[in-house]
């Protein structure tokens, strides 16, 4: 096995030669010679070759990729040199294997950067001038290398570095929601990267450049399976292939998690019950845990989705959460491993507001905890909506590591058909004040364990990636998964500076082409919300697949995964009243909070329908009517899909013509389904508020019916139903 993964090492450098065609597979990992000819002439004249000690399997990935980078960059060969003292070395290090770094570098510094954290200095000696990628672990080590190759790709100036940080939340982290059948729930990328059936012995080289990908980015943990659990992979023969996977992800810093299915002691062990209370339970799960570790010695746990949809739990039992939690906290706890127990739980047979089920049932539990659990929250109180207010159990738990779970897969932001920047989505979260501890307790203070002094801290995303070439299906996709991990690190990040990172990294440095598609980025996430879900609307999706509008659907197992439940438009008006007149959900946010919220003259507008449900004809702070207002947001949006086209039209010839042409088809398509989303959004609350749709707008093409009618029983991602 170590041979096979040795040949592999080798051979992703030939897999990211320039030269071979831009089908998006290199990501932001693009090591193209620059071609701005005086800049390259002075990094070559800074630069003279590299020095690095220490054969660790980190260390050799850093060499691997610092040689493919520079000699891609430079476009010629750029040396190992085995001693220190040449002028214009990179030396790379830790006080521990590098008597250079350990006799240069300002130990209290290098402290201070923890574990994973790294510092990039100019250092002179003498004539000599060199840089020091220095820190305390080998991991720090390779993601400073990465950052230094960053500074190349960005064109930066490099002639006095001075660069420190550390990340600000310790697990960073991709969950996959991807099947042992290698389905992904809401992938809209091809199937999943996990070649479940030719493991262990086949190793796709794809796994490696996967592993790059995100140590390059910071990510430090994947979950490897669905939330959606299934409990064949605690099984020997899935353990022997999650263990080869582990491998190879270890010396890029990438923990392995798996997600476990409450029912597995039931499932495979042969137990008549799964109740967390019964010795036999625990007692399966200690054994279960030892095996995992027996095969992957640094498992980092188990992300655990349980009583929420259809997944069984410790509530089956008439247990709770804590129970079911504590008692796989029990089990890891001797390896050092963690759970990660899910917040998302609402409950059909509760008539209580869907919004305000996950804080009603687990603030109650805050202290009662293990200290290896964290509470895995997402980002809003419904489920990922193109946009939600900040969920209320941020600031609730102060004795609870919360950690945030965002989407990445786009399951209701276009999927892989739409150009959504969610940076700005993201940011507009975690820096939302929670006013917890006073003004200044922001998400983020709570997520990255400040806030409330957690040693434990956490970050999720659910993944976008699929066995597509270009890995996200839309190229802008993967800016998604590069924001994600860029904001798990540092979220004071702003969406701006990591928009303009990727696009030098991923497309060009010429200013002509890094403008226009910031620009469009950077405003893609409004747009798309105005013509899906304006003015604080929510949950409007096509049922099941979640593709298109569906703003008139009803009929479901349950109300709450209905449209009619959440826009409650009727002849009066429309919007989900949630003030003391409602559900009262506002009753969940700290005081300051809620006072915005709760009124009409200070929630914002973008807020607005999510708190309230107001009259046709409520006058907005522009002046329109809430009906004009509603028709003039969603012909804005759409509008503006012509704008993205032409930001995009403007960089042809600029960039290579593949991804041109492959980005153009995809925001033709996301035009024609802005037009489809405002029109039948529209059409349909018209037949409420029985208003005319101003005369300065253009008239919708079809009929409500048709738009009704439309069905995609093939559209991608979907799930079983239960
Ligand atoms: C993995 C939503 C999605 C489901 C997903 C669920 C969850 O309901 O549509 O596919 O299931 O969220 O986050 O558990």
């Amino acid at each position: 096995m170590q041979n096979k993964i040795a040949i592999l090492f080798i051979f992703f450098t030939f897999i990211f030669q320039p030269g071979f065609s831009e089908d998006g597979y290199q990501l932001w990992l693009r090591y193209n010679q620059i071609d701005d000819e005086s800049l390259l002439n002075s990094y070559k004249a800074a630069i003279s070759g590299y020095h690095l000690e220490g054969n660790s399997r980190t260390n050799e990935v850093i060499k691997k990729e610092l040689s493919a980078a520079l000699s891609g960059l430079f476009g010629e060969n750029v040396s190992e040199l085995s001693s220190t003292s040449a002028n214009g070395l990179v030396i790379i290090g830790t006080p521990a294997n590098s008597s250079f770094i350990s006799a240069n570098i300002d130990k209290t510094s290098l402290n201070a950067l923890g574990e994973e954290g790294y510092l990039i200095q100019s250092i002179k000696k003498g004539k000599n001038k060199q840089i020091v990628i220095a820190a305390n672990k080998d991991i720090g080590c390779l993601y400073g290398t990465f950052h230094f190759i960053k500074l190349l790709q960005t064109h930066q100036n490099i002639d006095d570095l001075d660069i420190q940080t550390a990340p600000k939340v310790n697990i960073r982290i991709l969950n996959h929601w991807d099947n042992l059948d290698r389905t992904v729930e809401r992938g809209y990328a091809g199937f999943s990267i996990w070649d479940w059936h030719r493991l262990p012995d086949y190793i796709d080289p794809r796994y490696i450049d996967y592993a790059r990908a995100n140590a390059s980015i910071g990510i430090n943990g994947t979950v490897l399976t669905n939330v959606n659990a299934n409990a064949l992979v605690l099984t020997p023969s899935y353990l022997e292939k999650v263990k080869v996977l582990a491998d190879l992800f270890r010396p890029y810093g990438l923990k392995v998690y798996l997600t476990a299915r409450f029912s597995a002691p039931i499932e495979i062990g042969g137990l008549e019950t799964a109740d967390p209370l019964k010795p036999d339970v625990q007692n399966w799960w200690n054994e279960k845990v030892k095996e995992i570790y027996n095969y992957v010695p640094d498992f980092g746990g188990f992300l655990v989705k349980a009583n929420s949809e259809g997944q069984p739990g410790p509530q089956n039992y008439d247990r709770t959460h804590v129970d079911g939690a504590n008692m796989l906290a029990d089990a890891l706890k001797p390896f050092n491993g963690i759970v990660m127990w899910r917040a998302f739980v609402y409950s059909d047979e509760e008539p209580v507001d869907r919004a305000k089920q996950a804080y009603n049932e687990f603030k109650p539990y805050d202290g009662n905890f293990r200290d290896n659990v964290m509470v895995q929250v997402k980002n809003g109180a419904i489920d990922f909506q193109p946009r939600e207010p900040f969920h209320p159990l941020f600031g609730a738990m102060p004795q609870t590591p919360l950690m945030m779970e965002f989407q990445i897969t786009q399951e209701y932001l276009g999927q892989a058909t739409n150009l959504a920047y969610l940076s700005s989505m993201y940011k507009e979260c975690l820096d939302s004040d929670t006013y917890a501890k006073g003004k200044g307790s922001t998400v983020a203070k709570v997520v990255d364990g400040s806030l409330d002094n957690h040693k434990l801290s956490g970050i999720a995303g659910v993944s976008n990636i699929g066995n597509d070439r270009n890995w996200t299906g839309h190229t802008f996709g993967q800016s998604n998964w590069y924001a994600f991990g860029r904001l798990t690190w540092n979220h004071e990040l702003s969406s701006e500076q990591i928009a303009d990172e990727w696009i030098r990294m991923t497309f060009s440095n010429d200013e002509d082409v890094v403008q226009p598609i910031k620009d469009m980025m950077l405003a893609s996430h409004e747009i798309v919300v105005k013509y899906m879900t304006p003015l604080g609307l929510h949950h409007m999706m096509g049922g099941d697949h979640h593709y298109g509008p569906a703003p008139w659907i009803k009929d479901m197992p349950r109300a709450d995964w209905t449209s009619v439940y959440y826009h409650k438009a009727d002849s009066n008006g429309i919007g989900f009243d949630r003030t003391e007149t409602g559900s009262n959900a506002i009753e969940q946010y700290f005081p300051e909070v809620r006072k915005m919220f709760g009124s009409v003259d200070l929630c914002p507008d973008k807020y607005l329908l999510w708190f309230h449900h107001l009259p046709w004809d409520y006058k907005m702070r522009s002046g329109n009517s809430l009906w004009d207002e509603l028709c003039y947001e969603y012909y804005k949006g759409a509008d503006s899909v012509g704008w993205m086209q032409d930001q995009w039209h403007s960089v042809k010839g600029k960039i290579d013509q593949e991804r041109y042409d492959r980005v153009d088809m995809l925001l033709t398509i996301q035009q024609k389904e802005a037009i489809w989303w405002r029109n039948s959004c529209l059409l349909y609350f018209q037949t409420f508020s029985n208003k005319p749709i101003p005369k300065s707008l253009e008239k919708p093409e079809m009929d409500l019916n048709y738009y009704m009618n439309l069905s995609f029983p093939y559209a991608p991602g979907i799930r079983p139903r239960w």
